[in-house]
Protein backbone atom coordinates (compact mmCIF):
# COMPACT_ATOMS: atom_id res chain seq x y z
CA UNK A 1 0.00 0.00 0.00
CA UNK A 2 1.32 3.10 -0.76
CA UNK A 3 0.96 6.01 1.77
CA UNK A 4 0.32 9.44 0.06
CA UNK A 5 0.81 12.27 2.56
CA UNK A 6 -1.20 15.61 1.33
CA UNK A 7 -0.70 19.41 2.55
CA UNK A 8 -3.47 21.81 3.74
CA UNK A 9 -3.42 25.01 4.10
CA UNK A 10 -6.12 28.53 4.28
CA UNK A 11 -6.31 31.90 5.21
CA UNK A 12 -9.52 33.05 4.64
CA UNK A 13 -12.90 32.54 5.66
CA UNK A 14 -12.48 30.83 8.83
CA UNK A 15 -9.66 28.95 8.40
CA UNK A 16 -10.06 25.72 10.87
CA UNK A 17 -13.42 24.93 9.51
CA UNK A 18 -12.29 25.04 6.05
CA UNK A 19 -9.76 22.40 6.83
CA UNK A 20 -11.85 20.31 9.18
CA UNK A 21 -14.61 20.26 6.13
CA UNK A 22 -11.83 18.75 3.52
CA UNK A 23 -10.70 16.09 6.19
CA UNK A 24 -14.19 15.32 6.05
CA UNK A 25 -15.34 15.23 2.64
CA UNK A 26 -11.65 13.46 2.22
CA UNK A 27 -12.69 10.97 4.75
CA UNK A 28 -16.11 10.24 3.30
CA UNK A 29 -14.63 9.92 -0.26
CA UNK A 30 -14.75 6.46 -1.95
CA UNK A 31 -11.36 5.21 -2.48
CA UNK A 32 -10.45 7.27 0.04
CA UNK A 33 -8.76 5.95 3.25
CA UNK A 34 -7.82 8.74 5.90
CA UNK A 35 -5.07 7.34 7.90
CA UNK A 36 -3.62 10.29 9.66
CA UNK A 37 -4.38 14.19 10.60
CA UNK A 38 -1.68 16.55 12.36
CA UNK A 39 -2.58 19.67 14.50
CA UNK A 40 -3.30 22.76 12.67
CA UNK A 41 -0.61 24.67 12.93
CA UNK A 42 -0.93 28.97 12.93
CA UNK A 43 1.68 29.79 10.58
CA UNK A 44 3.22 33.57 9.23
CA UNK A 45 2.87 33.77 5.42
CA UNK A 46 5.45 32.48 3.52
CA UNK A 47 6.69 35.15 0.31
CA UNK A 48 4.07 37.52 0.36
CA UNK A 49 3.68 38.62 3.72
CA UNK A 50 0.90 41.14 3.23
CA UNK A 51 -2.44 38.53 4.53
CA UNK A 52 -3.46 37.06 7.06
CA UNK A 53 -1.90 33.70 8.99
CA UNK A 54 -2.49 30.59 7.85
CA UNK A 55 -3.25 27.48 9.21
CA UNK A 56 -1.37 24.44 8.01
CA UNK A 57 -1.73 20.95 8.70
CA UNK A 58 -0.64 17.51 7.03
CA UNK A 59 -2.89 14.25 6.25
CA UNK A 60 -1.76 10.57 5.66
CA UNK A 61 -3.69 8.54 3.35
CA UNK A 62 -4.13 5.99 0.65
CA UNK A 63 -6.25 5.66 -2.38
CA UNK A 64 -7.98 3.71 -4.90
CA UNK A 65 -6.58 6.45 -7.77
CA UNK A 66 -3.46 7.32 -9.66
CA UNK A 67 -1.75 10.84 -8.56
CA UNK A 68 -3.56 12.75 -11.57
CA UNK A 69 -6.61 11.21 -10.60
CA UNK A 70 -6.37 12.49 -6.89
CA UNK A 71 -5.27 15.66 -7.92
CA UNK A 72 -8.58 16.53 -9.53
CA UNK A 73 -10.42 15.18 -6.67
CA UNK A 74 -7.89 17.68 -4.72
CA UNK A 75 -9.09 20.36 -6.90
CA UNK A 76 -12.61 19.59 -7.21
CA UNK A 77 -12.76 19.76 -3.30
CA UNK A 78 -10.94 23.20 -3.40
CA UNK A 79 -13.15 24.64 -5.94
CA UNK A 80 -16.23 23.36 -3.57
CA UNK A 81 -14.49 25.26 -0.99
CA UNK A 82 -14.62 28.58 -2.73
CA UNK A 83 -11.03 28.52 -3.29
CA UNK A 84 -11.06 31.41 -6.60
CA UNK A 85 -7.51 30.85 -8.44
CA UNK A 86 -6.00 34.42 -8.45
CA UNK A 87 -3.33 35.97 -10.83
CA UNK A 88 -1.15 36.82 -8.12
CA UNK A 89 1.03 34.26 -6.26
CA UNK A 90 0.93 32.90 -3.46
CA UNK A 91 -2.50 35.04 -2.88
CA UNK A 92 -4.84 34.38 0.01
CA UNK A 93 -6.95 31.11 -0.60
CA UNK A 94 -9.87 29.57 1.40
CA UNK A 95 -7.86 25.85 1.06
CA UNK A 96 -4.91 24.93 -0.48
CA UNK A 97 -4.60 21.55 -1.25
CA UNK A 98 -0.89 20.53 -2.33
CA UNK A 99 0.11 16.90 -2.74
CA UNK A 100 3.23 16.19 -0.99
CA UNK A 101 3.97 12.33 -1.22
CA UNK A 102 3.08 9.34 -3.45
CA UNK A 103 4.55 6.47 -2.25
CA UNK A 104 8.28 6.82 -3.26
CA UNK A 105 7.31 8.07 -6.30
CA UNK A 106 8.87 10.69 -8.87
CA UNK A 107 6.40 12.74 -11.08
CA UNK A 108 7.42 15.19 -13.43
CA UNK A 109 4.37 16.46 -15.32
CA UNK A 110 3.08 20.00 -16.40
CA UNK A 111 0.09 19.51 -13.64
CA UNK A 112 1.60 17.41 -11.28
CA UNK A 113 5.32 17.36 -9.39
CA UNK A 114 5.95 14.81 -6.67
CA UNK A 115 7.50 15.41 -4.29
CA UNK A 116 5.98 18.81 -3.91
CA UNK A 117 8.84 21.14 -4.77
CA UNK A 118 9.35 22.97 -1.81
CA UNK A 119 8.25 20.69 0.90
CA UNK A 120 11.73 20.76 1.99
CA UNK A 121 12.10 24.12 2.36
CA UNK A 122 8.61 24.54 4.18
CA UNK A 123 8.67 24.72 7.95
CA UNK A 124 4.96 24.58 7.86
CA UNK A 125 5.41 21.51 6.06
CA UNK A 126 7.95 19.51 7.79
CA UNK A 127 6.85 19.89 10.74
CA UNK A 128 3.03 18.42 10.84
CA UNK A 129 4.64 15.92 8.49
CA UNK A 130 7.48 14.92 11.31
CA UNK A 131 4.05 15.27 13.92
CA UNK A 132 2.62 12.13 11.75
CA UNK A 133 5.61 10.09 10.22
CA UNK A 134 8.32 11.04 12.06
CA UNK A 135 10.37 8.38 10.46
CA UNK A 136 9.95 9.85 6.89
CA UNK A 137 11.77 9.71 3.39
CA UNK A 138 11.99 11.37 0.80
CA UNK A 139 12.25 9.27 -2.74
CA UNK A 140 15.66 10.47 -2.61
CA UNK A 141 16.50 9.29 0.74
CA UNK A 142 16.53 12.23 2.52
CA UNK A 143 14.66 11.87 6.10
CA UNK A 144 12.22 14.46 6.69
CA UNK A 145 13.33 14.74 10.27
CA UNK A 146 17.16 16.36 9.43
CA UNK A 147 15.63 18.04 6.77
CA UNK A 148 13.44 20.24 9.63
CA UNK A 149 16.42 20.46 11.67
CA UNK A 150 18.06 22.13 8.90
CA UNK A 151 15.94 25.08 8.87
N1 LIG B 1 0.89 21.31 -9.12
C1 LIG B 1 2.11 20.81 -9.43
N2 LIG B 1 2.54 19.97 -8.49
C2 LIG B 1 1.57 19.92 -7.55
C3 LIG B 1 1.45 19.21 -6.32
N3 LIG B 1 2.44 18.40 -5.88
N4 LIG B 1 0.32 19.38 -5.58
C4 LIG B 1 0.17 22.26 -9.96
C5 LIG B 1 -0.66 20.21 -6.02
N5 LIG B 1 -0.61 20.92 -7.19
C6 LIG B 1 0.50 20.77 -7.93
O1 LIG B 1 -1.40 25.23 -7.84
C7 LIG B 1 -0.94 25.58 -9.12
C8 LIG B 1 -0.74 24.32 -9.95
O2 LIG B 1 0.29 23.54 -9.39
C9 LIG B 1 -1.93 23.39 -9.98
O3 LIG B 1 -2.81 23.69 -11.02
C10 LIG B 1 -1.31 22.01 -10.13
O4 LIG B 1 -1.55 21.47 -11.44
P1 LIG B 1 -2.47 26.12 -7.14
O5 LIG B 1 -2.85 25.43 -5.88
O6 LIG B 1 -3.51 26.48 -8.11
O7 LIG B 1 -1.67 27.47 -6.89
P2 LIG B 1 -0.82 27.93 -5.68
O8 LIG B 1 -0.97 26.99 -4.52
O9 LIG B 1 -1.11 29.37 -5.44
O10 LIG B 1 0.62 27.88 -6.28
P3 LIG B 1 1.85 27.24 -5.65
O11 LIG B 1 3.05 27.78 -6.38
O12 LIG B 1 1.69 25.76 -5.56
O13 LIG B 1 1.82 27.87 -4.22
P4 LIG B 1 2.26 27.12 -2.98
O14 LIG B 1 3.70 26.79 -3.17
O15 LIG B 1 1.33 26.06 -2.60
O16 LIG B 1 2.22 28.30 -1.94
N6 LIG B 1 2.43 30.41 3.76
C11 LIG B 1 2.05 29.65 4.82
N7 LIG B 1 2.42 29.98 6.07
N8 LIG B 1 1.28 28.53 4.63
C12 LIG B 1 0.88 28.12 3.37
O17 LIG B 1 0.17 27.11 3.25
N9 LIG B 1 0.95 28.57 0.98
C13 LIG B 1 1.35 29.27 -0.07
C14 LIG B 1 1.03 28.76 -1.42
C15 LIG B 1 2.17 30.48 0.09
N10 LIG B 1 2.47 30.81 1.46
C16 LIG B 1 2.07 30.06 2.50
C17 LIG B 1 1.28 28.90 2.24
MG1 LIG C 1 -1.28 24.73 -4.20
Amino acid sequence: MELVYLGLGSNLNHPQHQLNKALQTLANYNGIKLHQVSSFYQTKPLNNANQPDYLNAVAELSCKYQPLELLDILQNIETMQGRIRSDIRWSSRTLDLDLLLFGKRIINHPRLIIPHYQMHLRHFVLQPLYEIAPNLSLPNGQKCKDLLAKL
